[in-house]
């Protein structure tokens, strides 16, 4: 560990992408490196095997597009399932929503909620403390393999990168069982990485969720910590798109709160499929 200031940098694929500041923590789980530094600009922020994964004042722009087009989209949003999300900013986006009654959320690393809890409060807020949140520290791939079918309403995967313990987030088998465990009139919402530094993932991603629930769609934003900044988040069910339509009485409750997410961003989000991705896609 450096506590001196300086630059901390992912690195990959032949670029880097810096902020500077100072390490305040770093150790090793049985499954990886955590890191959580301060930052001059976006604040204290957390990285997993040297991979950026949030900063208090960025991620937002992460969690609100993972979780608003399927909450607001679902037919009912009474029982809610992540995968991930460790340290809270998922389930603190899915609890602002009241017609939430269960939330389960099912993170491998329990270094990661330890961490994010001490330095990073803010992520979680009030999730924490909330009686709807069932926390359980485990393997989110046998999680789902043993979970009753259609037993959710929105299932959201909130993993790193497909390299470590999040790999199994993104294949067949694992998109299946989700599937599985959704109710008629349920979302499924996973982020699905860049449509520039993960070209292959991403498209590897929609291919394979639209193949599996008929319906999928990419939707793209930015989280400018992450490789090339340009991010995606891809939402699928079984019945239509219904993620599409935000829910006008669920979108009333939460759009004010929100830094990034609105219907008309959500809008716009959807339809700018890159134009080598959408061929790409077609093909
Ligand atoms: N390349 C970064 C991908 C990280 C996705 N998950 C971030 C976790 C935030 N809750």
């Amino acid at each position: 560990m450096d506590p001196s200031p300086g630059w901390i940098d992912e690195v990959y694929d032949g670029v880097r992408y810096g902020l500077a500041g100072r390490v305040i923590a770093e150790t090793s789980s049985p499954y990886q490196r955590v890191t959580i530094i301060e930052s001059e600009r976006y604040g204290k922020g957390l990285l997993l095997d040297g991979c950026w994964m949030t900063a208090e004042r960025q991620e937002r722009h992460y969690h609100e597009p993972l979780v608003h087009p399927a909450l607001c989209g679902a037919e009912r949003i009474e029982r809610v399932l992540v995968i991930g999300g460790g340290d809270g900013g998922t389930a603190r986006e899915c609890l602002r929503h009241s017609g939430v009654r269960q939330l389960d959320m099912v993170e491998i690393d329990g270094l990661v909620v330890e961490l994010c809890r001490e330095h990073l409060p803010s992520l979680g807020g009030g999730a924490w403390s909330d009686p709807r949140l069932r926390l359980s520290i485990d393997d989110g791939i046998a999680w789902v393999a043993a979970a009753e079918s259609a037993s959710y309403d929105v299932v959201i995967v909130d993993g790193s990168d497909p390299a470590g313990p999040a790999e199994g987030l993104f294949n067949r088998a694992f998109f299946e069982q989700c599937r599985r465990l959704l109710k008629p009139g349920g979302v499924f919402a996973t982020q699905s990485e860049s449509p520039e530094a993960f070209r292959s993932v991403h498209l590897d991603t929609v291919r394979l969720l639209r193949e599996l629930f008929g319906h999928a769609d990419p939707l793209y934003g930015w989280v400018p910590m992450y490789p090339s900044g340009w991010w995606s988040w891809t939402f699928a069910a079984l019945d239509g798109p219904r993620y599409l339509q935000p829910d006008p009485a669920r979108t009333a409750a939460v759009a004010a709160g929100c830094e990034i997410w609105s219907p008309r961003w959500q809008a716009g989000a959807f339809a700018a499929v890159p134009a080598g991705i959408e061929r790409a896609l077609a093909d």
